[in-house]
């Protein structure tokens, strides 16, 4: 079965968040601006809203230029400690939907995420824009932000179609639909190339994607190496086998699982959150690694979304801190809301490995 990628992306990212913390922003040109140490003058556009952007200003753009451009627009300056709190609430929300427990997800940058569901789509396209709908109504619901999401066999397909129906929108690139949904495309605008590429294809009369695809792979290799080369002509053919990884994971490790029905009953929760920390400190065990900080995500019935960490003073491997740590933490969400709970996990992470000390662990 081929795979089903999901592509999210934020829509203006901090402009929004900017709108909705700002109710008076509703309707007005706002625009994101990265101030450098010249002080107000010399900063470059962060992102703006799509009024700002009908109005001819992008990222990048010096913010004295936006002004010029239009001097009416609201200019604000990015608060980036902000942005990364909502972002970290945004992923938990989008994680709970992804293949594996939670672990098929990819976080790309502050506002977007790949995440497979092959699994719990059933393969089913259909299914998947219904799992697209309904993280863009969660992210709405609990975040009053929108999002883009594309959907595709991979994740360049994925990546490039949330771009296409931007803000708010949903793009299904199917798999017989990807030949002529690149087709055409300058390959500049295939993910993945950039300026260089792009002015050394363009010296062998390469523009758009269908001319890479066609290019033997040998000429490809002798130009790029084997690597890029290789990765050329199978990108420019739609075809890209990368999977869905945490680039972190290796410093986390981390189980998410859901309980036989929605509840709040400790004992039923915290009977599950026992199995998911046998497994996941067998893991840690395997790997020959500390941690130092523990996290609880909690998914309630409505969807909402928790996550509470613990950071130690020093790193350890021991199940019984471990369970401990998770118990409270536990208890206070338990005691913190009324609404059932659907989805619990768990997580370690800043890990270290053991380098020649023995952990408590091994003696038992
Ligand atoms: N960003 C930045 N400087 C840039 C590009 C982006 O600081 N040159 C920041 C601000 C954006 C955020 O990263 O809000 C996400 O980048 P995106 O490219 O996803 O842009 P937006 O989310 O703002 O807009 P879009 O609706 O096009 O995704
Ligand atoms: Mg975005
Ligand atoms: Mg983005």
């Amino acid at each position: 079965m081929s795979r089903i990628i999901l592509h999210v992306d934020m829509d203006y990212f901090y402009a929004a968040i900017e709108e909705r913390e700002d109710l008076s922003l509703k309707g007005k040109a706002v625009v994101v601006c990265m101030y450098s140490n010249r002080g107000e003058e010399g900063g470059a556009v962060s992102t703006c809203n799509y009024t700002a952007r009908d109005a001819g200003i992008h990222s990048a753009m010096p913010c004295r230029l936006a002004k010029a451009v239009k001097p009416d627009a609201v200019f604000l300056p990015v608060r980036k400690q902000l942005y990364s709190e909502v972002s970290e609430r945004i992923m938990e929300i989008i994680r709970s939907y992804a293949d594996n427990d939670g672990e098929l997800f990819e976080k790309l940058g502050i506002d977007e995420v790949f995440l497979e569901v092959t699994a719990t789509s059933g393969g089913d396209l259909d299914k998947a824009q219904q799992i697209a709908q309904s993280i863009k109504d969660d992210v709405k619901e609990l975040e009053d932000l929108t999002c883009s999401v594309g959907i595709g066999p991979n994740k360049i397909i994925a990546k490039m179609a949330s771009s296409r129906q931007k803000p708010d929108g949903i793009t299904v690139i199917r798999e017989d639909e990807v030949d002529g949904f690149l087709r055409k495309m300058p390959v500049a605008k295939l993910w993945g190339i950039g300026k260089v590429t792009e002015e050394k294809l363009a010296g062998m009369g390469i523009d758009i994607v269908e001319d890479l695809a066609g290019r033997d792979v040998q000429e490809l290799i002798s130009v790029f190496g084997k690597t890029r080369g290789t990765w050329l002509k199978m990108a420019a053919s739609g075809i890209d086998d990368d999977p869905v990884k945490e680039k972190t994971s290796s410093d986390q490790i981390g189980r998410m699982a859901s309980l036989t029905h929605d509840t709040r009953k400790s004992d039923l929760v915290l009977s599950l959150l026992d199995e998911l920390l046998d497994d996941v400190f067998s893991k840690v065990t395997a790997r020959s690694v500390s941690f130092r900080s523990i996290t609880i995500t909690v998914i309630y019935s409505n969807f909402k979304t928790v996550t509470k960490s613990h950071t130690l003073n020093h790193p350890i491997a021991e199940k019984a801190v471990l369970r401990e740590v998770s118990y409270k933490i536990m208890g206070e969400l338990l005691d913190s809301s009324t609404v059932n709970i659907r989805r619990i996990g768990v997580r370690v992470g800043n890990l270290h490995e053991n380098k020649g000390q023995k952990t408590l662990a091994e003696f038992f």
